[in-house]
């Protein structure tokens, strides 16, 4: 690869690693629901010479000489970020998704402090108060899930333990739940309760940038995201809130929870957030969606059963029961095939989260690379096909054949690297 010239020539050994990882990229079906391609102005920032400058604080007030250029950028990143989501204060300066959330805990929890967040065995977030997790273990997280029946969140079970408990932050959004969330239900109760309201939009912050999904700015104190999923785009965190709540956040972001900034990661978001102002972005985020829901659908009539009936964005737990199988069978066989998902609890679930009794699939990665509904019945196919076969690996071998065709239709940055 051409911007790889002089990792080549210096270091061969991790040269071959790339090279290898992106012949997988380039003919794999990649359905991981965190996953996306970064556009190429992204790969060149990330690679740039912004990593070179060390900066603490915020434009203007650095505690480093020589920052009147980077600054320059990180008003522009802020701007964008807030002109997109149409916010009141931006910062984009958390290293991730993860350390985004920190940022806003840092900025108004003290150290045990109640919080309620949806549990991960439910579609919440290992950094919504996970026992293994910094946030489980520094805060008293109160888990909250979902309705038996339908599924969906239990807006009631939130309502009655924010009057039990009185916590002093709401935390909504999901690594895995397929529906829309009513934001204005949880913003009032978290209101009658006196408690703060953040949204962590992850997963779904493209769709919301794109109006595909509702927004959680103009109810939620704070809105946490990462840039690398339906974004698509640099690998980093941002977080967004209400200009009173400005100025905590950026010191909790600095010193609080962070040192020196990533440039060169913040420049790409920056960029990011201009792309997501594009038509093109729009066009790809609806179709995201129209995947997704396809996917579904012809999932649904090979006989697997989607957790909630169906998807309102880019993902869908997939219930193996009826099928026989385990997350963990289906996913080493889809893997295998060369079709990449990751096994998933369901709600409910009676298996552990080693094993589970569900995938969870997502659409991002190949609506970027250009694949439409059709793609979607094929590859819904496909996965019936190999469930129905999950051992017998000369119909695998020949599965195999068959994604490798259809992947190689769809490569990755055309045109834009050197072939090896
Ligand atoms: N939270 C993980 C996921 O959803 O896959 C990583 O972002």
């Amino acid at each position: 690869m051409k911007t790889l010239k002089s990792v080549k020539e210096k270091d061969i050994e991790l040269y071959r690693i790339v090279e290898e990882e992106f012949a997988r990229q380039e003919v794999g079906i990649e359905m991981i629901a965190s996953e996306s391609y970064a556009p190429t102005p992204i790969l060149e920032l990330q690679g740039s010479i912004l990593t070179n400058k060390t900066t603490e604080g915020v434009p203007g007030k650095r505690y480093h000489a020589g920052c009147g250029v980077i600054d320059k950028m990180e008003v522009l990143g802020n701007e964008r970020a807030k002109t997109l989501f149409k916010a009141e204060h931006a910062n984009i300066q958390p290293h991730s998704g993860s350390n985004a959330n920190m940022c806003v805990y840092q900025s108004i929890l003290k150290p045990g402090d109640t919080v309620l967040g949806m549990s991960l065995d439910t579609g919440g977030h290992l950094t919504h108060g996970h026992k293994a997790n910094f946030s489980g273990r520094f805060f008293n997280f109160i888990p909250y899930g979902l309705n038996r029946e339908t599924e969906l969140i239990d807006y009631d079970e939130i309502e009655r333990l924010a009057n039990e408990h009185k916590p002093k932050l709401i935390v909504a959004g999901a690594s895995a739940y397929s529906r829309e969330i009513d934001y204005e239900k949880i913003y009032n109760i978290a209101k009658s309760v006196d408690a703060y309201f953040m949204v962590d939009m992850a997963h779904i912050g493209g769709l919301v940038a794109a109006e595909v999904l509702p927004s959680p700015v103009p109810h939620a104190d704070f809105v946490t995201s990462t840039t690398t999923k339906t974004l698509a785009g640099a690998r980093g965190g941002f977080v967004l809130c209400k200009e009173k709540f400005a100025n905590k956040l950026d010191k909790a972001t600095f010193p609080g929870a962070q040192g020196s900034a990533h440039l060169h990661i913040m420049a790409a978001k920056t960029y990011n957030f201009k792309h997501a102002m594009t038509e093109e972005f729009r066009e790809y985020a609806r179709q995201v969606v129209k995947n997704a829901q396809k996917l579904a659908e012809v999932l649904q009539e090979k006989g697997f059963r989607i957790v909630s009936g169906g998807t309102d964005n880019h993902l869908m737990l997939v219930d193996l029961r009826p099928k026989d199988l385990t997350g963990v069978q289906l996913e080493k066989a889809l893997e295998y095939v060369g079709i990449t998902v990751n096994k998933n609890m369901i709600p409910f679930d009676p298996e552990t989260s080693v094993t589970t009794s569900g995938i969870r699939i997502g659409t991002t990665a190949m609506t970027i690379k250009g694949m439409k509904e059709t793609n979607m019945e094929e590859i819904g196919n496909i996965i019936a096909e190999v469930a129905e076969n999950i051992e017998d690996y000369k119909v695998l071998d020949k599965i195999k054949i068959r994604v490798c065709d259809l992947g190689a239709k769809f490569p990755l940055y055309p045109g834009y690297f050197e072939s090896f």
